[in-house]
């Protein structure tokens, strides 16, 4: 599975607080934390507080491109601000993310082609998050046919059914899982999928165990990437193990420092 950091993101306090001080040395440390308890990519979060969103992500993307090459996961719902990340940007680029909507598909699609970027398609449009798995289907589809028209190849497309906490949508979870496998069938080549780990969790006591559990049960319909707590160990290994599990790992008595990343 593709693991992309979830730490650097303004939600954070002690992240919030580095950037608001510009303190480079705080976000390197979490970015190499990150890559070396196994994260792939990272995602980049100026967080809901960043009054300069636009100049906060540049800074962020050039202090962490000083101690890594990994792709970063450029995070946020203003185009303005993606597109300002990737001019910063020297390595891959993952576009976190365009949703459903005509306007958004219209600037990040060809944005996403332009820079050679990966993208990732969120199943919610002006109308909401959708509230079962026929219309998660339908928003995805919707996505897909788009990419499909302007040419962008749909291999680097990442489909996300909207995690939500179980505490709250715990009868929407299934059809969550469903829409996993339902998305991977929408054409061939098929998109690859992806959730947002840590929602699923939000609010509840137990929180590492709710995710884990949901990761290693999404993994089973056959997730490709997910963003989550790289630092989370039990969460890292647990993954390990589904994936061993489904296959994709050759079984031996030592398999989980095998297959622990770095
Ligand atoms: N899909 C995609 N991108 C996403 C999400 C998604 N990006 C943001 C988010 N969802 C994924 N990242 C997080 C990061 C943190 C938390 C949840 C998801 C989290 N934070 C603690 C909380 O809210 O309780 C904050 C704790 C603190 O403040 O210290 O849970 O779904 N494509």
């Amino acid at each position: 599975m593709f693991i992309i950091g979830e730490l650097i993101n303004g939600m954070y306090a002690n992240i919030g607080k580095a950037i608001r001080e510009k303190n480079k040395a705080e976000i390197q440390k979490c970015a190499l934390e990150q890559i070396k308890c196994g994260a792939d990519a990272l995602d980049v979060n100026c967080g809901p507080a960043s009054k300069e969103p636009i100049t906060d992500i540049q800074w962020l993307v050039e202090a962490i491109q000083e101690v890594t090459d990994v792709p970063l996961s450029l995070d946020s719902s203003k185009p303005q601000v993606i597109e300002s990340g990737l001019k910063a940007a020297r390595n891959k680029v993952i576009i976190n993310s365009v949703t459903a909507d005509p306007d958004k598909l219209d600037i990040l699609v060809p944005m996403a082609k332009r820079h050679n970027a990966k993208l990732i398609g969120l199943t919610i449009s002006a109308k909401g998050i959708p509230k079962d798995k026929d219309q998660r289907l339908e928003l995805a589809a919707t996505i897909v046919a788009d990419c499909l028209d302007k040419g962008f190849p749909v291999e680097d497309l990442f489909l996300d059914p909207i995690v939500l906490p179980v505490n709250f949508a715990q009868a929407q979870m299934k059809d969550i899982l469903d829409s996993i496998h339902e998305f991977k069938i929408i054409s061939d080549p098929s998109p690859k999928t992806i959730v947002g780990l840590s929602n699923v969790s939000q609010g509840t006591n137990a929180r590492s165990l709710v995710n884990r559990t949901f990761l290693t049960m999404a993994a089973a319909y056959g997730l490709d990437a997910a963003i989550l707590d790289p630092l989370d160990k039990d969460l890292m290994d647990a993954q390990i193990t589904a994936e061993l599990i489904l296959n994709k790992h050759i079984y031996c008595d030592s398999f989980l420092s095998a297959y622990r990343k770095k």
